[in-house]
């Protein structure tokens, strides 16, 4: 039998290109779903209500009357809740409590300053009105994901926070629901698909539109939110999920090969890769893997993805280490090093980085307090976990008083006459005094 992952050696004159094709992904474009997509956001953009209902019912099963038999009451959330062990309430509690913590200190507050001439300048910060968590039905639903989508935004101080949600068939998951309630998610509907993007983004009879839309979905979610941005604001289009581990030998390999299960087991086309100095520690590695392998649940998913985006590689240092780290950019970096500290520093793209041996990626996926929203596919050379920032806007202020329009106004007046631009000129010289 095969090994379940690919082994490389980072000092191979290939290596580079080999890494580089086994990180490269995109998400194929597919015209059926384009036009599928199109059709939706045209159909519930003209009708409302009634186009999301045939939706509704042709994609999920589902067969009401009217719009209102698709919003969830907050009792039912609250049924949820209570309808969960104990052990499961408070947990999600202990969760949303350490999210919350952690995020209060991300909100960015207003400032401004006063010039010598008593002119103001500033930025003002306010929250979004209205906000649209897009929850996905099915295998990835994830009541983790509604507490980082929703905690934030309610950090934030957003207006109105309304949920979708679809409930094939009227199944609905109560650890979804009771998450929801947990993180004070305004309204509920169950409904879901490009046509509950659609109708958050154009607004419905029922269902008032939103300022952004976050959360992540399917294939049709995805391009749904992509082709009402503008409208509306999305969060980011998220690729599969990534973890990378950089090792010393130190530690055990059990450990690192279930670290590159939690990850695999997500999804086939999740990645999963270890950087390692020793090379008897991947040996080590590559057999924990086709031992514990047999004993996952979800084996055959976490076999796929280690199989066709998995590696174990070989460095020659740490040094090495990190600058391929600062290649890959990885979603979720774990130094899984005797000394870690010291080379966390060394790491410019990641987001989210795990340090030491006790600081494993499920921890954050669930309860360590930072988001699990990150950047995934490379971006986090330019993007950042999802935050309080993200449901929050700025306003620039300009509090000009007559000896700064004195000064000012001379500037602007010579600018706009270089730009050709009279009414500006204008403008700024009917202020002068002279
Ligand atoms: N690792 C996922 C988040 C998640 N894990 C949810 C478990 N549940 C993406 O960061
Ligand atoms: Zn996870």
């Amino acid at each position: 039998m095969s090994p379940t992952m690919r082994r490389l050696d980072a000092r191979e004159a290939e290596f580079l290109s080999t890494l580089d094709a086994l990180l490269a992904f995109e998400a194929e474009a597919d015209e059926r779903i384009d036009a599928a997509v199109s059709e939706i956001l045209r159909a519930v953009r003209t009708t409302g209500d009634a186009a999301v209902i045939e939706y509704t019912r042709r994609f999920d099963h589902l067969e009401v009357s009217s719009m209102a038999a698709l919003e969830l009451p907050h009792a039912e959330l609250k049924a949820a809740l209570d309808s969960l062990s104990v052990e499961q309430r408070e947990a999600l509690r202990i969760a949303a409590d350490r999210v919350r913590q952690y995020h209060e200190r991300q909100k960015i507050a207003s400032w401004s300053y006063q010039e010598a001439d008593g002119s103001v300048l500033g930025q003002q910060v306010t929250a979004l009105d209205r906000v649209g968590l897009y929850v996905p039905g099915g295998r990835a639903s994830y009541p983790s994901s509604v507490l980082m989508n929703a905690v934030p935004a309610k950090v934030a101080g957003v207006g109105e926070l309304i949920m979708v949600v679809p409930t094939p068939r009227g199944e609905k998951n109560p650890l979804v629901l009771a998450a929801a309630a947990i993180a004070g998610v305004d309204r509920v509907f169950t409904i879901g698909g490009a046509q509950a993007v659609a109708a958050l983004a154009y607004g419905t009879q029922t269902i008032p539109q939103v300022d952004k839309i976050v959360g992540p979905g399917n294939a049709y979610v995805a391009e749904a939110k992509r082709r009402v941005f503008g409208t509306v604001g999305i969060d980011m289009v998220a690729g599969p999920s990534e973890v990378l581990i950089i090792s010393d030998g130190s530690g055990n390999p059990d450990w690192v090969a279930m670290d590159l299960f939690a990850q695999a087991e997500h999804d086939e086309l999740a990645q999963s890769i270890l950087l390692c100095t020793d090379a008897a520690f991947i040996d080590a590695v590559a057999a924990a893997v086709e031992r514990l392998l047999p004993t996952m649940p979800r084996r055959e998913i976490i076999a796929r993805s280690l199989a066709n985006r998995g590696a174990l590689i070989h460095v020659d240092s740490l040094e090495q280490a990190c600058a391929i780290a600062n290649r890959i950019a990885p979603e979720h970096l774990e130094l899984s090093l005797e000394t870690p500290e010291p080379w966390v520093e060394k790491i410019r793209h990641a987001g989210a980085i795990f340090v030491g041996h006790h600081s494993v990626e499920a921890l954050g996926d669930y309860c360590a307090g930072p988001n699990h929203v990150l950047p995934t596919m490379r971006s986090a050379r330019f993007s950042s976990p999802l935050g309080v920032y993200d449901f929050q806007k700025r306003t620039s202020i300009v509090n000009i008083s007559d000896a700064g329009a004195q000064t000012l106004g001379r500037v602007a007046s010579i600018l706009a006459h270089g730009e050709g631009l009279q009414a500006h000129a204008r403008s700024a010289e009917m202020r002068l005094k002279s």
